[in-house]
């Protein structure tokens, strides 16, 4: 199924009139205010989010899956996938490759589906934290980090091919996260497990084209009780200073612990030079892989609010690779998906409202309760139709959702490709 631009204008002439009202009414609100309402809607074209390879299909839990009809079952039918939430969104202009659930076969043919979609390839992740059919050695005990050198050997080498898979597509970053560390007390010697995987990364590191980064993702705990290796920030930081220029830290905002201030771990690596990724979702109590925004809106908006500064003040920090990371039961993985971009788009649009240098006045003055306001007010404000207009200028949807519905995608889709078709991915 592709969804024609013809077919998007149909549905978004009934909203049409009601869309350019509330247009109105903010740009001018905002004008007078001294905003550049244009520049905004142009940001907001700009930015794009890549969407991960197993997020196109219902997720699980340990205790099961609820299979959610028509799901692609092959990679071709991923990027379809992609596309049709592009079309919609005009935001999600990248793929996530997850090895080896996603080696394309052909890589041609991916390829070309994809251009043809305007949908790029970023970075793409290995996978260590399973035992893969027919691997000699078993990643029970870790991969990067494991006591084995046999299997620390082999985890590098994966990496290594996923470089390669990676860069026939044209991708230049290669995610690592680890699930490797231990259940219980004394299982593992925490000094050794953290040489062993600074080793083993500086080894995938020498394997990097010189065009590419390597991301450090981090977390806490889970599926490890006891110790993470790579745990923390500082942690994948202190490895990432370690292997070298083109190594950079990864945040992932289900991956901290309760209450951790995840807007200012963003903003200090941002000012060392070595933010390189980010990963969306939402959490209530862990790494919940919920709909971004659905349960902390506001913290959402205070990292969009260090993200923008870091990304218009401190040039030593790259270009960020986006993507959401969540994936599970309940909606359709492409209705979900939609909602996190709205989410994301409108976080970003409210941190671009923000005027940084009444804000910088405030905080030299110590005006506590200024810098409160001039942060909440840009908070309050309803970006929405700033969101609208950015899609309608790029061809997508005025309202997404009720695009895709009126559409019926999921039932075109299951008549294309039935009732029975499993993703792979979790
Ligand atoms: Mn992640």
């Amino acid at each position: 199924m592709k969804i024609e631009e013809n077919h998007i204008q149909n549905v978004n002439n009934n909203d049409l009139k009601s869309h350019n009202d509330h247009f109105d009414f903010l740009s001018n609100s905002l004008n007078n205010k001294g905003v550049d309402v244009n520049n905004i809607v142009k940001k907001l074209q700009e930015f794009q989010v890549a969407i991960p390879s197993w997020a196109l299909g219902a997720g699980g839990t340990r205790f099961g899956r609820f299979s959610f009809y028509g799901e692609p079952s092959n990679l071709e039918q991923k990027i379809q996938d992609v596309g049709l939430i592009h079309s919609l969104t005009q935001t999600a202009g990248a793929v996530s490759l997850h090895i080896p659930w996603d080696i394309p076969e052909d890589y041609k043919a991916i390829k070309e589906i994809a251009s043809g979609l305007n949908i790029k390839f970023d970075a793409v992740n290995s996978n260590t934290f399973q035992d893969q059919k027919n691997a000699k050695e078993s990643y029970k005990y870790g991969s990067l980090s494991n006591t084995s050198e046999a299997v620390r050997q082999q985890a590098i080498q994966h990496n290594l091919d996923v470089i390669n898979i990676g860069d026939k597509l044209g991708s230049k970053s290669l995610t690592v996260w680890l699930a490797d560390g231990s259940c219980f007390p004394g299982q593992n010697n925490f000094q050794t497990a953290l040489q062993n995987t600074e080793n083993s990364l500086k080894e995938i590191y020498k394997g990097l084209p010189n065009d590419w980064s390597m991301l450090i993702e981090y977390k806490p705990y889970e599926p490890n009780f006891y110790s993470t290796v790579i745990q923390d920030w500082g942690t994948s930081f202190m490895l990432a200073n370690a292997c070298g220029d083109k190594a950079y830290s990864l945040v992932d905002l289900g991956h901290h612990l309760p209450n951790s201030n995840i807007e200012q771990i963003v903003s200090i690596l941002m000012l060392k030079g070595k933010l390189g990724g980010f990963h969306f979702n939402d959490s209530k109590y862990g790494d919940d892989d919920l709909t971004v925004g659905s349960i902390k809106p506001y913290a959402l908006f205070l990292i969009f609010n260090e993200l923008v500064y870091g990304m218009q003040n401190n040039p030593q920090n790259p270009d960020l690779a986006w993507m959401i990371d969540a994936s599970h039961n309940v909606k359709d993985p492409l209705e979900d998906l939609i909602q996190s971009l709205e989410a994301i788009q409108e976080a970003y649009a409210k941190a671009l409202l923000v005027d940084q240098n009444e804000l910088k006045i405030a905080q030299q003055e110590n005006d506590v309760v200024k810098c409160q306001e001039i942060l909440q007010n840009a908070y309050r404000t309803d970006v929405r139709p700033l969101l609208e207009k950015a899609r309608l200028n790029a061809g997508g949807a005025l309202n997404p959702i009720k695009a895709y519905r009126s559409l019926d995608v999921r039932n075109e889709l299951i008549k294309e490709r039935g009732k029975n078709t499993v993703a792979t991915g979790l």
